[in-house]
């Protein structure tokens, strides 16, 4: 049985007018077209939404220009919502703006050495992975831990410290159980022998940030191999087009938090 429950809810935020002022080590791509960045962002919504899950958009907040990257300050497993403290400065206040939304999960909040993105965490089938990254300490690794031991006593959570990508999952994620797609930009002496790795093309390494919902798997636009590769695992796979949030470092994941 997989760790994580079917998903039945997922929380994102609408873009502030002043998102390309946000982190990205992307600028050589480009400034992001707002107007696309919304229409990109409203067709992920829907797509959630097509997959049964009640999702609530709310409302654009200036004050963080990440901010609708929801999945960075929390993660969420079954009734636990562990408030991440970014490694970021930029984006350490953007869960407090969350907590009213997940008020009916039990929230846990860091001790303060700790540092963690939920970009860096990956709830596989049978473990989790944390990456140790300019995002991630190894405190926040322990916190993490130690807090979903809260929920499941025996889980196997793995410190995974990389580089040559942002966070763990734009470099890698769970296409079904034991199945990863990396992309070759990140780089791990962790030991990935208990899975089968599917191994992207460096020019669709983006599209290794797949997000499983349910039956249906989500993968980056524009990418063949990728949807290949998942089209093998799962029934059902739907492509997002999300370039304008490429720009800014955003994976697939990162624009919804799931639960
Ligand atoms: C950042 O650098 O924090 C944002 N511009 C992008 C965060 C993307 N998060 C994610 O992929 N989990």
């Amino acid at each position: 049985m997989h760790l994580l429950p079917p998903f039945t809810r997922a929380l994102m935020r609408r873009p502030a007018k002043n998102f390309a002022a946000g982190l990205t080590s992307s600028a050589h791509l480009g400034a992001p077209d707002f107007a696309l960045a919304l229409r990109q962002h409203e067709a992920y919504a829907n797509a959630l939404r097509d997959c049964g899950l009640a999702v609530k958009v709310l409302p654009a907040d200036e004050r963080f220009p990440d901010g609708h990257f929801v999945e960075d300050p929390f993660v969420i497993f079954r009734d636990l919502a562990f408030h991440c403290r970014s490694g970021a400065r930029a984006r350490r206040e953007e869960g407090a703006s969350l907590i009213p939304q997940l008020s009916d999960l039990r929230i846990v909040e860091p001790p303060p050495a700790a540092r963690i993105d939920g970009g860096d965490v990956l709830i596989c089938a049978d473990r989790a992975l944390v990456g140790i990254s300019a995002r991630t300490n190894r405190a926040g690794y322990q916190a993490l831990r130690n807090a979903l031991r809260s929920v499941k006593r025996d889980i196997r959570v793995d410190p995974v410290p990389f580089h040559g990508v942002l966070h763990l999952k734009s470099g890698l994620t769970e296409l079904a159980p034991n199945v990863l797609i990396r992309d070759p930009a990140l780089q791990t002496d962790y030991d990935l022998a208990w899975a089968d790795v599917v191994e992207l093309p460096p020019e669709e390494g983006y599209a290794a940030d797949v997000m499983p919902v349910n039956d249906t798997l989500f993968v980056a636009a524009n990418c063949p191999r990728a949807y290949e590769a998942a089209a093998k695992v799962c029934p059902r796979v739907i492509s997002l087009d999300l370039s304008e949030f490429v720009k800014m470092d955003g994976g697939l994941t990162c624009l919804s938090l799931r639960y």
